[in-house]
């Protein structure tokens, strides 16, 4: 039988390691042969202590969770971590972790139902169940507040974020943090014989049942704030507060309960499917790039305005020198003064120091002109969004950069065809779409050409890892991916309130849905001069499918270019907070009037049903085209590009969830009753 487990001796005191690439993660096979080794350990007279450690970069990065699906199904029998881990704690002989990575999960809980934890300095340490939609299910709801208190326990256990080596120490969450080797260190710690400590029997850091009601309540009103409608975030508040209220047995009854409730739940299920849809995006079969990819050294960005400034900052965030170029000195200067508010931002909120920052400035320089292209393995292209200045640009780097070089375009709609052919170089171009600000958003479309080669596309794969970005591959077609789906779905949204609908209740049909923004807000964010322009492009692709939002191409005309110049369909104060404006309705309504647009009343959920099956077809449009290389990596565009609820799986996901057959049938309805924009794909009845 395959062994997770591998024994060392070292007089006196066994070393169990969890060898089970790439992440030590637990499955029930792992768990029991980790149990059975400990009991071993302390069955065998030779030893007087156990450490407990992880091979490679992570200690153990949680639960296998891969089995969660099929556990939530039912498709195996459930798999009792509470159990495992009271084995472990059960030893009579000393058992110490040696922490020298991640230990997440029931990674940390496993190092909890240990009597002690020895962490390297850059271990990391964290209950992120939450963020699967799901809750610490091996005794870390109940162990943790034994050892940091209630109220830390309950933050980390409902937000999910992991705190690093020293923080934990300070915790009381780690007894020693050590720059050297963590097993070395724990086995010296074994050697001293400490007494069995287990944590189950810590008290004194728990409060009373009243202060644990009403740390959970505050909790609970932060989880609503931070984390709307997730149910794991409130269920990990409950089971903490268990710890306060009854036996350490009956906080494990609390817990398991609550894990179970959310394991069965739909929003882990979305949780998961998005935790491996994310990482499977880089995986393009068939893509036979020869040998590895061409290192990256140095990058140039042509462009210094927002994109292109914030691109730069990606490739100086991740260690790459970068030289940023604009036609106008005054944009460059503009430019880098933007970077340099943005990192001296970061330092006073402490989330870098200041040598950190000067760091990464010293990393990118100002060019003039072509400067820096010569020299560069990659140039990302970041002017004006029109065709014809792109090609000249191109132009130009094609003449400046080195052969071998990426040349990738940041277009979010134009032809990367059109781009590509200005250069003699096609094979090389690709698009490479940031979203904004590109420092925070994880996501980029990777967008092949016609000519782009592999060697091209596997440069990019392996550059977006380096950046820490999410690539995503989408074919040449109008909008790739994202503005593609998000087109018909805000024309939805417009057509509604051409027809009756009240702005501020279109929205809020979404946002209650779970979306970060509505889609006339939306608008007004990224501003209705660029978004004519979007329309345009569209008609002259030929996505005339997709209807002209007519009403909003007036928006510019009438002056109310969105938050930019404070009106859209909004009118925004000096919070640019956005405000139902009776003008816009004035003359919506002006407008819908002069063309018969007949007004109705919309309930919540036909304003839903619209605009998201208008999205979801969209979706499948582009499967059957083979525009995505498949409807995870599209549920992947719209999680971390456009706000779509994470615990609803992105938009694919949650038409599979809510059921294909029952929304293609109100699909064909809306095409009989309005004809080919709502023509369903294909992808309906796969
Ligand atoms: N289970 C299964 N596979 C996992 C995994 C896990 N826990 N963690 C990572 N992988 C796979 C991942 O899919 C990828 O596979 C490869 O490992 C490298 O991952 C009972 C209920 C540890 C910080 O949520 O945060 O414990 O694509 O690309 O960037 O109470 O992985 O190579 O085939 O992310 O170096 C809780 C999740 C589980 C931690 C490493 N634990 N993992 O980051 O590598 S639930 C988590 C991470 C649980 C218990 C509860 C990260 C990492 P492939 P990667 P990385």
């Amino acid at each position: 039988m395959a062994t997770h487990i591998r024994e060392e001796r070292r007089e006196g005191v066994a070393v169990v390691v969890v060898d089970n690439p790439p992440v030590n993660a637990l499955s029930r096979e792992v768990l029991e042969e980790l149990a059975a080794a400990v009991e071993r350990a302390a069955d065998d007279g030779s030893i007087t202590a156990i450490v407990l450690t992880g091979a490679g970069r992570n200690f153990i990065a949680g639960a296998d969770i891969s089995m969660f699906p099929r556990l939530a199904a039912g498709e195996m029998p459930p798999v009792p971590f509470q159990d495992y881990m009271n084995r472990i704690e059960q030893s009579p002989k000393p058992v110490i972790a040696a922490i020298g990575g991640a230990a997440l999960g029931g990674g940390l809980e496993t190092a909890m139902a240990c009597h002690y934890r020895i962490a390297a300095a850059g271990a990391q340490l964290g209950q992120p169940e939450v963020k699967l939609g799901l809750i610490p299910g091996a005794g870390g709801t109940q162990r943790l507040p034994r050892l940091i208190g209630m109220e830390k326990a309950m933050e980390m256990c409902a937000f999910g974020e992991a705190v690093a080596a020293q923080a934990a120490a300070e915790l009381g969450l780690v007894d020693k943090v050590v720059a050297g080797d963590v097993v070395e260190a724990a086995v010296e710690f074994a050697r001293s014989a400490p007494p069995v400590r287990r944590t189950r029997d810590l008290r004194e850091k728990l409060c009373d049942a009243a202060s644990a009601e009403s740390l959970a309540e505050i909790f609970r009103q932060s989880a609503r704030r931070r984390m709307p409608h997730q149910k794991a975030p409130e269920a990990a508040v409950e089971a903490v507060a268990a710890a306060a209220r009854g036996s350490f047995e009956d906080g494990l009854a609390a817990e398991a309960r609550l894990f179970e409730a959310c394991l069965k739940g739909e929003q882990s299920r979305a949780l998961i499917h998005v935790f491996f849809a994310e990482r499977a995006t880089a995986k393009i079969p068939g893509l036979k790039a020869a040998g590895a990819p061409k290192e990256i050294r140095r990058a140039a960005v042509a462009g210094a305005g927002t994109m292109g400034s914030g691109i730069a900052m990606c490739f100086a965030n991740a260690g790459i020198d970068v030289w940023l170029s604009d036609a106008s000195r005054e944009a460059l200067e503009r430019g880098l003064a933007g970077i340099r508010k943005q990192y001296e931002a970061a330092v006073r909120k402490g989330k870098m120091s200041g040598e950190e920052a000067e760091r990464r400035m010293e990393r990118i320089r100002a060019a003039e002109g072509m400067e820096g292209v010569a020299e560069a393995d990659v140039v990302v292209e970041a002017v004006f969004e029109d065709p014809e200045v792109k090609r000249v640009v191109f132009r130009l780097i094609d003449a400046a950069a080195p052969q071998g070089a990426l040349l990738a375009t940041n277009t979010s709609t134009l032809d990367i065809d059109g781009i590509a052919a200005a250069t003699k170089r096609p094979e090389s171009v690709l698009g490479l779409h940031f979203f904004s600000p590109a420092p925070v958003m994880r996501l980029v479309e990777v967008v092949r050409g016609r000519a782009t080669s592999d060697e091209a596309m596997a440069a990019a794969l392996e550059l977006a890892k380096r950046l820490k970005k999410i690539p995503v591959a989408a074919g040449n077609c109008f909008g790739f991916i994202g503005n593609r789906m998000f087109l018909p779905y805000r024309t939805q949204a417009v057509a509604i309130a051409e027809q009756g609908g009240e702005p501020d209740r279109i929205d809020a049909a979404l946002t209650s849905w779970g979306w970060a923004m509505g889609p006339l807000a939306v608008g007004d964010l990224i501003g209705h001069d660029v978004w004519l322009m979007i329309r345009q492009e569209a008609l002259r692709r030929g996505a005339g499918h997709i209807p002209v939002s007519a009403f909003e191409d007036e928006l510019p005309r009438l002056g109310r270019l969105g938050q930019k110049n404070g009106f859209g369909w909004y009118r925004y104060d000096e919070n640019r907070r956005g405000h139902p404006d009776g003008e816009l309705i004035r003359v919506l309504r002006e407008y819908a009037a002069a063309r018969g647009f007949e007004q109705r009343e919309w309930t919540v959920e036909q304003i839903r049903e619209r605009t998201l099956l208008a999205l979801v077809n969209e979706g499948a449009r582009i499967l059957d085209e083979g525009m995505a290389l498949r409807a995870a990596d599209i549920d992947v565009v719209f999680v971390h590009g456009f706000g779509f609820p994470g615990w609803r799986g992105g938009p694919m996901h949650w038409a599979e969830a809510a059921g294909k057959a029952k929304l293609l049938d109100r699909l064909e309805a809306l095409y009989d009753e309005e004809g080919p924009f709502w023509k369903p794909a294909a992808w309906w009845r796969s």
